[in-house]
């Protein structure tokens, strides 16, 4: 069986929704050619358990034991991932796994990056909504020049090719914010995808206010200081297309 495909999934404290997830995912065409790694920040509740069980029904399910930091731990399975294409979505079910495949197609259609953007089905007025949009809006856009609506959002889909021109070294919440940033730099074709995204109906955030607002712009400022470094080091390696 070949693996096109390795979907990540980081997980910390996701006992109440992993194996939903992951049936939903093993239920898509896509799967038959993907090996899925679920990413696990040293979880205390059952999550492994809920693993292992689904572990026995479905193929090519690893599980991978990661320090604390959801950026890191997604970095580690991209080091172990064996497909050509790599995709990742967080495990709480706030994203729908129906949705993967438009990200996955958009790839194998030429895009490098494919990026989600979210559109809520609900109405989120919280403090951390508002924030993300005043931060996608003012730092993605005014201060990196991302040129994505939804950076920060937790469904992406890449080339492995893309892999030899990207340095990721974010721990936390600034990896997508990183990786837009490189690819970016690598003259990488990224394309936005529209897609649901649902409040969460089991466990609890792992985001917090305060953490979370000083991780991003710790990273945006990273970021933007790299900025000129990066472009030189790219400019004359574009990035390999399979298509
Ligand atoms: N491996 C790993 N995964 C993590 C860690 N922190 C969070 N995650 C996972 O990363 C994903 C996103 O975290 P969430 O807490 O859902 O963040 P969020 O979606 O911004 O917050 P909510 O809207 O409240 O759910 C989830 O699948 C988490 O289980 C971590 O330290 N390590
Ligand atoms: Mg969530």
């Amino acid at each position: 069986m070949k693996t096109d495909w390795t979907i990540i999934i980081p997980v910390f404290n996701e006992a109440g929704s992993l194996e939903r997830l992951l049936n939903r995912i093993y239920e898509l065409p896509l799967a038959s050619r993907s090996e899925v790694i679920v990413a696990d920040g040293g979880s205390t509740d059952h999550t492994r358990d809920v693993f292992l069980e689904c572990s026995r029904v479905h193929p090519r399910l690893y599980f991978l034991e990661a320090p604390r930091g959801k950026g890191l731990a997604i970095r580690l399975a991209i080091a172990r991932a064996k497909g050509r294409f790599i995709a990742y979505m967080d495990g709480d079910l706030q994203y729908l796994p129906e949705d993967l495949p438009k990200l996955t197609s958009a790839v194998e259609h030429g895009a490098d990056l494919a990026v989600s953007r979210r559109r809520l089905v609900w109405a989120d007025d919280s403090a951390r909504r508002v924030f993300s949009k005043v931060f996608s809006g003012v730092v993605s856009d005014r201060m990196l020049h991302l040129g994505v609506s939804d950076p920060q959002s937790g469904m992406k889909a890449f080339r492995a090719s893309l892999l030899p021109h990207l340095h990721l070294t974010e721990k936390h919440w600034g990896l997508d914010v990183q990786l837009i940033k490189q690819a970016q730099a690598a003259r990488a074709r990224i394309k936005e995808v529209d897609i649901r995204f649902l409040p969460r109906d089991s466990g609890s955030t792992k985001t917090g206010f305060v953490s979370t607002s000083f991780d991003l712009l710790k990273t945006a400022f990273r970021a933007s200081g790299q900025k000129t470094a990066k472009s030189r080091a790219f400019s004359s390696s574009r990035v390999r297309r399979r298509v």
